[in-house]
């Protein structure tokens, strides 16, 4: 039955006339609900095919409450372009997040390459760098207990270098063979979808358990290396051994590491987690604000070079991926620094689509042996492929070499070029055209021409069978502090992983690692007899360690980069909030107001704090120390907010430095804290500089159980 027309369905005859460049674009929709109200000359809104929209609000009807037409054009292709918005993600590495910066060389390793990037000192190449988290998807958490990638595009002027690598400089497994069985192990599991971005589950210790190669980089994944304060504050490594070829044909072995200039810093365990409610984007936030507020970071590119010969003198295989090379063993030579200084200006155009490729290498860098380096060097193009949709992918913008490039490939999906190269010829060799692109014996990339002899096989090294020497000297290398973190993390991780066996066996692993830290984990996983050690075939090896290799040591002891939290209330005292604010920036740290209206506070003398974050929102996970001004009759009736109990009681378990006023006692000893060393007088503004620079390591015992 037809309705009769109601003032609800009065027609919105014809629309608006069409704006034009140089008027406001700005009218209203059939209820008269829409304003848009920035300024500027609006261009004319079209299709992808450039027709002009009239109407960007509805759909078009027969009638005012009819059906929708299919002739609508410009919903269809709306609709359509939305429908296919997402691309695959990564199968791994896929929640990430980049910058573009620069490249400076400081120092030329003219001797040993003729790579330009690598030689030419001064110059500044432009970078694009995402870091990321290995096994959880795009849209997981940025703070799991997870080994980060840490890949860097360099256009170089001659062709793209992807230095594509990890916070960790050794890797779970020795073959390519071995990947997928090692991400589908320690991604959530096929039968259920969990865990996400977790290595605590079954699949990936029965992996572990099997597969004792892992054994070395399991001690990494289970260090506080894996649980960064910030992305600013990681190492980075290429992991394989590369080679760089001088212009008579010589060879170098190289590693690169990337050390910043912010100090490497970690968060504890209880703070990563509580993290993960906090800010699921912390991290990406973090570099974000950082770079918006002009606070570059950046590091410093080393090199460890070694020949041939060096490497025969090493107690283990450099070409296995699974050995680092202490620096003790071959100094690191600093080289030259990346600034991060530009954030990306859309996403998915830049970081989801960039596309990083170990196998791109320009003249003067070459592959190693390393089997994993082979078999990546076959992967990454392979699954850009079908990721980014075809071929063509390396002329999307953020892919494409900023140096000249030409070649003869043409066509397929989504070719965006009319090559400049016009006529018949798209062929080599040719004679009907001049000007072709040819190649180059002089400028041409060239290989290290290697001698092999050998069997043809499904082999292995002998020089790779080593699992556990390695293992043990990073375990034993760490402070005890550290080796604690380490057990812990085992005895959560063993923890969560329901079959027995599986269990047991990782213990006995840990036998060969370390006797006492077996122990350890056996007493904290409640098992009442140790496991057996699986039998090995080479013995265990006790290198010379490598305190090189720790982190709590070597922190930096500095607020720059770090973010202080000052909490207020109505009737604090506003001239104590601006000198410890004062202060604080004055020594490089970001200071933030946190308050319990996000409106702000009203001061002591009647003016309005503006606040930058809620207190219950905004938890002191999120600060690397905190501090308070508050009235006593304010602290006494925060003391009954759980939130404000939380914020202090946070702070004080991840051992961070809290300054404190009078009207806070009343807080503090409801979060039954008893201040020491690290709990200082907000007044004392250098005393609060010098104890927030490090964490409170000697209070740890006091709030924990460390295995
Ligand atoms: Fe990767 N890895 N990987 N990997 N990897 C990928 O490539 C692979 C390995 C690393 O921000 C994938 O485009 C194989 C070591 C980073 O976009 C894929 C093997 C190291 C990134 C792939 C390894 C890395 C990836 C997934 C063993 C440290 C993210 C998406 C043979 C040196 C780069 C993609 C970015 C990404 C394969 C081992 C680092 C599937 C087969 C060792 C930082 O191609």
């Amino acid at each position: 039955m037809a309705r009769p027309p109601t003032s609800r369905s009065a027609a919105h005859k014809s629309p608006p006339a069409l704006p034009s460049s140089t008027q406001s674009n700005s009218f209203r929709g059939n209820a008269g609900e829409l304003q848009q109200q920035a300024g500027g000359k609006h261009p004319v809104l079209t299709t992808q095919q450039g027709i002009p929209v009239a109407d960007n609000q509805n759909s078009l009807r027969t009638a005012p409450r009819g059906p929708t037409l299919l002739e609508d054009f410009i919903l269809r292709e709306k609709i359509t372009h939305f429908d296919h918005e997402r691309i695959p993600e990564r199968i791994v590495h896929a929640r990430g997040t980049a910058a573009h910066g620069f490249f400076e060389l400081t120092h030329s390793l003219k001797k040993y390459t003729t790579a330009k990037v690598l030689t030419d000192i001064g110059g500044h190449t432009p970078v694009f760098t995402r870091f990321s988290t290995v096994a959880g998807g795009a849209g997981s958490v940025d703070t799991p207990r997870d080994v980060r990638g840490f890949a860097v595009k360099f256009y170089t002027p001659e062709g793209n270098w992807d230095l594509v690598g990890n916070n960790i400089p050794v890797f779970f497994i020795q073959d390519a063979m071995k990947f997928p069985d090692l991400v589908h192990a320690v991604k959530m599991e096929p039968d259920r979808g969990f865990p996400q971005a977790a290595s605590a589950h079954d699949t990936f210790w029965d992996f572990v358990s099997l597969m004792p190669e892992t054994l070395h980089m399991v001690m990494w994944a289970m260090s506080d290396r894996t649980i960064p304060r910030s992305l600013r504050m990681m190492e980075g490594f290429g992991v394989h051994s590369f080679r760089l070829l001088n212009a008579a044909g010589e060879s170098t072995f190289v590693k690169f590491h990337w050390r910043p200039k912010l100090g490497i810093q970690s968060t504890v365990w209880d703070e990563a987690v509580k993290l993960q409610s906090a800010d699921n984007d912390f991290h990406r936030r973090d570099l974000f604000e950082a770079i918006e507020a002009g606070d570059f970071p950046e590091w410093e590119l080393s090199v460890q070079l070694f020949t041939e010969q060096d490497a025969e003198r090493f107690p283990f295989d450099h070409l296995d991926p699974t050995k680092l090379i202490p620096e003790e063993l071959v100094p690191l030579q600093p080289i030259g620094r990346m600034v991060l200084n530009r954030w990306p200006d859309n996403f998915f155009a830049e970081t989801e689509q960039v596309a990083f490729c170990p196998a791109n290498v320009p003249p003067g860098i070459d592959f190693s042996n390393d089997p994993l380096l082979q078999g990546r060097l076959f992967s990454y193009l392979d699954t850009q492929l079908s990721r980014l949709g075809g071929p063509n992918f390396t002329q999307i913008p953020i892919n494409a070499p900023k140096c000249p490039f030409h070649n003869m490939q043409r066509d397929g999906h989504m070719q965006m070029q009319v090559q400049a190269l016009k006529g018949r010829v798209n062929y080599e060799p040719s004679s009907l055209l001049a000007d072709t692109p040819r190649a180059s014996q002089a400028q041409g990339f060239r290989h290290f021409a290697q001698a092999d002899d050998g069997v043809k096989g499904r082999v292995r090294a002998e020089s790779f069978a080593d699992h556990y020497s390695q293992a043990r000297m990073f375990y034993r290398s760490q402070s005890p502090l550290e080796q604690a973190h380490m057990a812990s993390a085992l005895v959560f991780e063993l923890s969560k992983v329901g079959t027995p066996h599986v269990r047991e066996a990782a213990v006995g692993h840990l036998q060969h690692v370390d006797p006492d830290l077996a122990q350890r984990v056996a007493d904290g996983l409640g098992l009442q007899t140790l496991p057996p050690a699986p039998a090995t075939t080479e013995p265990v090896q006790d290198l010379p360690l490598s305190p090189a290799l720790r982190i709590i040591d070597r922190m930096k002891p500095t607020l720059q980069g770090r973010c202080i939290g000052i909490l207020v209330a109505d009737g604090s005292n506003g001239t104590s909030v601006a000198n410890l604010r004062k202060a604080l920036e004055k020594v490089g740290a970001t200071v933030k107001i946190v308050a319990p209206k996000v409106g702000g506070a009203v001061l002591k003398d009647g003016t309005l704090l503006p606040a930058d974050g809620q207190l219950a929102g905004t938890p002191s996970v999120v600060f690397d120390a905190v501090a308070s001004v508050l009235s006593p009759a304010m602290g006494a009736q925060l003391a009954k907010e759980a939130a404000a109990v939380d914020w202090f009681r946070d702070a004080f378990g991840h051992l961070k430095a809290i300054a404190a006023c009078k009207g806070t006692q009343a807080i503090l000893q409801a979060g039954g804290i008893e201040p020491d060393a690290g709990v200082v007088d907000p007044a004392d503004a250098q005393g609060f500089i010098a104890a927030a620079q490090t964490r409170q390591w000697g209070r740890e015992p006091k709030v924990r159980t460390l295995a």
